[in-house]
């Protein structure tokens, strides 16, 4: 694509009127094989085909959109005052799917093949608009090297957008909870599930916990986010406790959940609403959660401990701790790094921080639970050491009702 310098100050200036505080979207959209045609049709097929090509393009989309003729076969669109990334994404696919059906070019029916680069305007395009087209244009380059019929752009502020797409997510539940099986190393029975949170994001495909944990974390959205899942995890969670009374149910919280008020409370109550006892629930902190402000988690946790709720230190071993929060931390069981785990069956030194580690939970009378066990020979050496519980793909991936439900038939 060779924008002419005059046509750039249009689109500059066009960019640049867009006012700070709305988002704008800036689309690519590129005609595949229209050097090819014009080499077999001649020179006014092609260029018909470009111009029915410009004609939908105001068909599908707002009048507000500018479309601008960039390249022999490009087009630049300018997508302003978009309420969220979606709203942009929407925009790419319905051009996508518009063009599915045969254009009208002289007479003959004809499919344009396109490919369209989307991207998002952030604070430092208005100073430089040239960043944002640059920054579509090394997207579209990647999607007609990937063959994808879309892609999106690098954004430094692709946060602040996503944040805004987790908003929307947990407003419109798009969000969806699995279970991971938690397995007694004696029994071999599930105890115990692990409810983990999934977000499968129109735009950004599967994110992970940790990652929009962190984001809602940041966009001041933990509140939201946990009340969210707490009852979405029992609602999903009652019905199986109501065939198998014994089975328990784990929730993560997000560390920031402690400097909230009423946690407890809420937690309360949705045990109340959905007819769980405490005992059936554990909570699971990670260290850094605790080691934030140990006083209150310790606070907040020992009064959710008194009504029965078990609680469970995530992650141990990892980031940094330091033992002293241990000596009065109400926990009741110990979850040991997947990190240490997952190596044990080659590493001999991993083996040893699991059986130091099994040993310190026993010792302050919690239960060791060895998390991302992978293999049967880490589960032996588990067993040998005396930890209580494991949980891992080789014992069971996250997994949606049904098949829990199948895997729980199938061990009666
Ligand atoms: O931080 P926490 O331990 O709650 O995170 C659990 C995460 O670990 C989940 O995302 C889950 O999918 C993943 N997980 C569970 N079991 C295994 C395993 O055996 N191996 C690996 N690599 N990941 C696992
Ligand atoms: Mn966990």
């Amino acid at each position: 694509m060779l924008i002419g310098r005059e046509l750039l100050g249009q689109i500059e200036a066009s960019i640049l009127s867009q006012s700070e505080s709305s988002r704008f979207g800036l689309l690519l959209v590129h005609l595949r094989g229209i050097r090819q045609l014009t080499a077999l049709l001649g020179f006014d097929a092609g260029e018909a085909l470009v111009q029915a090509t410009e004609l939908r393009l105001g068909e599908v989309l707002r009048p507000i959109d500018q479309i601008w003729r960039s390249a022999p076969d490009e087009f630049l669109i300018v997508l302003p005052q978009l309420l969220s990334a979606n709203h942009g994404l929407l925009a790419a696919r319905k051009v996508l799917r518009e063009f599915e059906a045969p254009l009208n070019v002289q007479g003959r029916p004809m499919m344009p093949l396109l490919t369209l680069a989307l991207a998002f305007s952030s604070d430092s395009d208005a100073a430089s608009p040239q960043h944002l087209i640059r920054r579509a244009m090394s997207a579209l380059e990647r999607a007609l090297e990937s063959n994808n019929r879309l892609a999106l752009a690098d954004d430094a502020n692709a946060d602040l957008w996503l944040q805004d797409d987790l908003r929307d997510a947990l407003v419109n539940n798009e969000l969806s909870i699995q279970f991971q099986p938690l397995v007694d190393i004696r029994s071999r029975r599930v105890t115990s599930v692990e409810a983990l949170a999934r977000w499968r994001s129109a735009r950004h495909g599967v994110i992970a916990p940790s990652r929009f944990i962190a984001l809602a974390e940041q966009a001041g959205l933990a509140p939201e986010l946990t009340r969210w899942s707490v009852n979405a995890i029992l609602r999903e969670y009652a019905p199986l406790r109501r065939q198998m009374p014994q089975l328990r149910c784990a929730i993560n919280l997000s560390p920031k959940v402690f400097s909230q008020s009423g946690i407890e409370g809420q937690i309360s109550a949705a045990l109340a609403i959905w007819g769980i006892p405490p005992e059936s629930l554990t909570l699971e902190v990670t260290e850094t959660a605790v080691m934030d402000d140990p006083e209150l988690s310790s606070a907040t946790l020992r009064h959710l401990r008194d009504t029965g709720v078990r609680v469970a230190i995530d992650d141990f071993g990892q980031g940094y701790s330091s033992f002293t929060y241990l000596k009065h931390f109400p926990a009741t069981e110990l979850k040991i790094d997947q990190s240490f785990v997952t190596p044990m069956a080659g590493d001999p030194r991993a083996r040893q921080l699991v059986r130091s580690m099994i040993g310190i939970a026993h010792h302050l009378d919690m239960e060791a639970v060895a998390e991302g066990v992978e293999d049967a020979t880490t589960l032996a050496y588990l067993a040998e050491m005396g930890c209580d519980i494991a949980q891992g793909y080789h014992l069971g991936r996250p997994m949606d009702v049904p098949e829990l439900l199948q895997r729980l038939r199938a061990q009666e």
